[in-house]
């Protein structure tokens, strides 16, 4: 029997690179992973580092259909997918961007839609997530053909995921603007939609635009700058209203003009100044649009940009204030929240500041504890002629003269608003500007072993936006405490913080030197209901950033069969049981009453510390701090190669630098605390490394050295 062979048109697959070493593997992977057959790679390398280059070169020796061309020096995005289609020699051209990836399908299912026509779009589909997150869509497919509309499909800006004839873009001679970076796109794929009355799309081929984590080191064009943004879209805007002529293209230009002021010159104006040459660009822009257009829209639209129109710039700008002012008003209408957010900027951020006042917080209002209490309570023993505010989550009263603010309440943003000092051991949230006058001590809250914000490759935390936010927090930072040269190093470059470091150690150690005596642990011990006759296990692992119930709410699963540990050290030993600020579920373990002690909810974990006389943990902190009190440390580590290889890296190699042993069972935990004296031994050659690495700047004085260099020597403000 003869069987019918159908032939493949060749697609060429153009992929223009710019420093996306992180990315590229997996957009490449994606393409060779099609279930289409007939494909060519042209990959197009415009003048990236040395090692995205490099990784290039491996990656085309191993696959034989993938075409690499190399620019000298960037020349933009442009010019590197012009490029790419002159060297494609399918009769088809797709463009994907080297950050993305593919369905595996896409491609088949695009072929198997075309039919006549000289264009067809697939769905575009967010995404934070590695493909190992993708989800597989091969259902039924959907078309749905565009006509009247189809404009509307060009919302995104963007060329990427259309398959389209090589013959048709020769033939109309479309070509990507090589003048801007942002939106060369439109040049390109306006005229392509003009030409082609239908374009259909199909739903259910899925190419993956990842959002990136990372808009700060290696931003996306998306990512860019906003002033960039506005005067690439002016101009793209301009060049195609003298270049186009077709009724239903030129509404929609004037109608995504208008919706491109409304949300990208709105907002950037809110922020920054107004810069003349802008709004004269602004200006030239908005009155080539039809007045027609801009009937259709709301009053306040209208009112706001008929001034900039008619050419009367000082009159805009009076309405543009007013205006901004009643859309933050309008926002901060929506929730209590935001109200108060509107009162802050609006009205508490007008008053003086207070020279004297001194504003609290650790661990996001959850504890009266951390190097943020050492450096209240020193003060107040030295009579400092301050004033100290404190945030808590709940009304609670404290020690000394402080008032107690809860967390996000108009109190709290009042006095926020008006203290000049702010001290930290968190983030502050992004919404709270900070006056130039304000002073703002970051004390941050641990060594760190899991690798920091910047030296994260990939987030896989509730909170996709991680990097971004947590930069611009930072930027607010005056000081940053270190507890030691190693952490000093890391902050720096993961931190991207390059202001004042306060290298004096942590001022919440100070207690581990100044109490580490008999008496003072046993008066705690008293003070907390930890019985005086037996020895203390203190168990204080780390959350997991994987294990969450919602943004913020993690969950942990205690792994340690405390059943087990009450048979066997039950007569000599107590467990103390930490879980991290982060966890928000509640552990019930009152059938080991008398053994096991919940202390979740503890202020202070260096009473704690003191307290005990062994510390498990895993990836915690913890261990640097307690290592001041050179007392035994095992790790039980469960989880360590998940944990380590794909949630996070560590910095340190935990298998040959920590002071103790890692243990991977209950079984092994009870044998290293039968045996601790033999493991005490082992470990003390690798205990004074690690001391005299990390806890040699800590030295019972680190809140006193802090006080002075924040405040100076004086007392008064
Ligand atoms: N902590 C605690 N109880 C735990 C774990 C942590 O009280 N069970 C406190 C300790 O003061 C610790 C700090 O929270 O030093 C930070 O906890 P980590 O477990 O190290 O985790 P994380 O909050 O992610 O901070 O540079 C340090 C890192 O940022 C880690």
């Amino acid at each position: 029997m003869k069987s019918k062979v159908v032939r493949l048109d060749k697609v060429s697959v153009i992929i223009p690179v710019y420093n996306t070493e992180e990315y590229i593997e997996e957009c490449i992977k994606s393409v060779m992973e099609q279930t289409y057959q007939n494909i060519e790679m042209i990959v197009v390398n415009d003048g990236s580092h040395h090692t995205c280059t490099k990784l290039l070169e491996n990656l085309s020796s191993n696959y034989h259909n993938m075409k690499l061309f190399h620019f000298n020096a960037r020349r933009g995005v442009g010019a590197a997918r012009n490029f790419g289609v002159e060297q494609a020699s399918g009769e088809f051209v797709y463009f994907l961007d080297s950050d993305d990836y593919l369905e595996p399908h896409i491609l088949e299912k695009l072929n198997q839609n075309i039919k006549n026509h000289d264009i067809i779009k697939g769905r575009t589909y967010s995404t934070n997530f590695s493909k190992s997150f993708a989800i597989l869509f091969n259902g039924l497919t959907q078309v749905k053909t565009y006509e009247d509309n189809r404009f509307k499909l060009l919302k995104n800006n963007s060329a990427a995921n259309y398959l389209i004839r090589k013959r048709f873009i020769t033939e109309n001679n479309l070509r990507f603007s090589e003048d801007v970076d942002i939106y060369a796109d439109l040049q390109f794929i306006l005229p392509a939609f003009i030409y082609n009355e239908q374009i259909p799309y199909v739903k259910d081929a899925i190419y993956f635009k990842r959002k990136r984590n990372d808009p700060i080191s290696n931003p996306a064009l998306s990512q860019y700058d906003d002033l960039k943004k506005i005067n690439d879209f002016l101009f793209m805007y301009n060049y195609l209203k003298d270049n186009i002529h077709d009724e239903e293209a030129n509404l929609f230009l004037d109608q995504h003009l208008l919706n491109f002021y409304r949300k990208d010159v709105v907002k950037y104006f809110k922020k920054n100044k107004k810069k003349p040459e802008l709004l004269r660009d602004l200006k030239k822009s908005l009155q080539r649009i039809s007045p027609e257009v801009i009937k259709a829209y709301d009053l306040f639209l209208k009112i706001e940009i008929r001034p900039l129109i008619k050419g009367n710039v000082q009159k805009y700008k009076r309405v543009m204030k007013r205006h901004n002012f009643l859309r933050e008003l309008r926002k901060g209408l929506k929730t209590k929240r935001k109200f108060y957010i509107f009162l802050y900027r609006h009205v508490f951020l007008k008053l003086p500041i207070k020279k004297d006042v001194v504003f609290f917080e650790s661990f996001l209002g959850k504890n009266y504890s951390d190097s943020p209490k050492y450096i209240y309570e020193y003060m107040l023993e030295n009579n400092m002629n301050y004033k100290y505010v404190w945030c808590f989550d709940e009304e609670r009263k404290l020690p000394g003269t402080a008032k107690t603010v809860k967390r996000f309440s108009l109190r709290y943003f009042y006095h926020l608003a008006r203290a000049k000092y702010w001290i930290s051991n968190s983030r502050l949230p992004r919404y709270l500007d900070k006056r130039e006058e304000n002073i703002y001590l970051q004390t941050w809250h641990g060594t760190p072993l899991k690798q920091l914000v910047f030296d994260m490759d990939d987030v896989y935390s509730a909170n996709p936006n991680y990097k971004r936010h947590f930069y611009e927090q930072s930027r607010r930072w005056d000081y940053l405490s270190s507890p030691n040269q190693y952490s000093s190093d890391i902050f720096r470059r993961a931190f991207k913080f390059d202001k004042k470091f306060i290298e004096a150690g942590y001022p919440r150690n100070d207690i581990l030197y100044n109490k580490n005596t008999e008496q003072d642990i046993n008066t705690i011990k008293e003070e907390i209901g930890v019985p005086l006759d037996k020895k203390v296990v203190l168990y204080a692992p780390t959350w997991r950033d994987d294990e969450f119930y919602s943004r913020g709410k993690y969950k942990f699963t205690l792994q340690l069969n405390l059943e087990k540990m009450k048979e066997e050290l039950g007569d000599d030993y107590i467990v103390l049981l930490r879980m991290h600020y982060f966890i928000a579920s509640q552990m019930d373990i009152s059938e080991f009453e008398g053994f096991a002690y919940d202390f979740s909810n503890y202020d202070d974990i260096a009473e704690l510390y003191l307290v005990s006389d062994i510390l498990i943990t895993d990836y915690s902190s913890v261990f640097f701090d307690y290592a001041n009190l050179k007392r035994p440390i095992l790790y039980y580590t469960y989880d360590l190669e998940k944990y380590r290889d794909t949630l996070r890296g560590f910095y340190i190699d935990i298998e040959t630098e920590v002071p103790g042993p890692l243990l991977r069972s209950t079984d092994e935990v009870i044998d290293a605390i039968k045996n601790i004296n033999d493991i005490r031994d082992r470990y003390q050659g690798r205990y004074e490394a690690f001391y005299n690495r990390f806890c040699h700047w800590d030295d019972g004085k680190a809140t006193k050295k802090t006080i002075e260099q924040v405040f100076g020597n004086e007392n008064n403000p």
